[in-house]
């Protein structure tokens, strides 16, 4: 298991290149909006942590995950945009939704990301429990908002 291994808040900044001039959008799925904005707000202290300007982030909601791929396209399709953030929480229940949405829309940031050139990343937590969700959002193992931010920050000093 990954976050057994690593912390979702332990990262490589060395190479991160000048952020203060980027503009980042942040789509956030609202469902289970109590945990994504824990996931959004790490997202957005990294960001700011590393230099972005407040001004410069743009946080839009969608309903939920399955809709983060549009939201993500409208962001990504705007010029003055350089990375897109994606932050949902998709829990286990009694069907395979989860199955559908997460492929959804781990194939869809893909597209979009190499449809336009930028980071879109991915802050999906995908879990098989809300416990395991909330240990993913701040918890014991870290944030994947603080994550998501991290990999747009490095990928745009690929
Ligand atoms: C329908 C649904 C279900 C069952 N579970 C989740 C979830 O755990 N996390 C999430 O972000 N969204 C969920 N959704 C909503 C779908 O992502 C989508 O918003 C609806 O199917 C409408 O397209």
């Amino acid at each position: 298991m990954a976050t057994a291994l690593k912390n979702l808040n332990d990262y490589n900044k060395e190479n991160f290149s000048d952020i203060s001039e980027k503009k980042f959008g942040i789509v956030q799925a609202e469902w289970h909006s109590d945990i994504t904005d824990v996931l959004c707000q790490g997202a957005i202290d990294t960001l700011l942590e590393h230099g972005a300007q407040k001004e410069n982030i743009f946080r839009n909601m969608v309903p939920g995950s399955f809709e983060l791929t549009l939201g993500a396209q409208l962001l990504a399709q705007q010029e003055e945009i350089d990375a897109v953030i994606c932050i949902g929480v998709v829990i286990k229940g009694d069907t395979k939704h989860d199955d559908y949405i997460n492929n959804a829309v781990a194939n869809g940031l893909t597209t979009v990301s190499l449809k336009y050139n930028k980071p879109v990343s991915f802050g999906l937590v995908t879990t098989n429990n809300l416990e395991q969700a909330l240990d993913r959002a701040g918890g014991k193992h870290g944030n994947k908002g603080i994550e998501a931010a991290a990999a747009a920050i490095q990928m745009l000093s690929f």
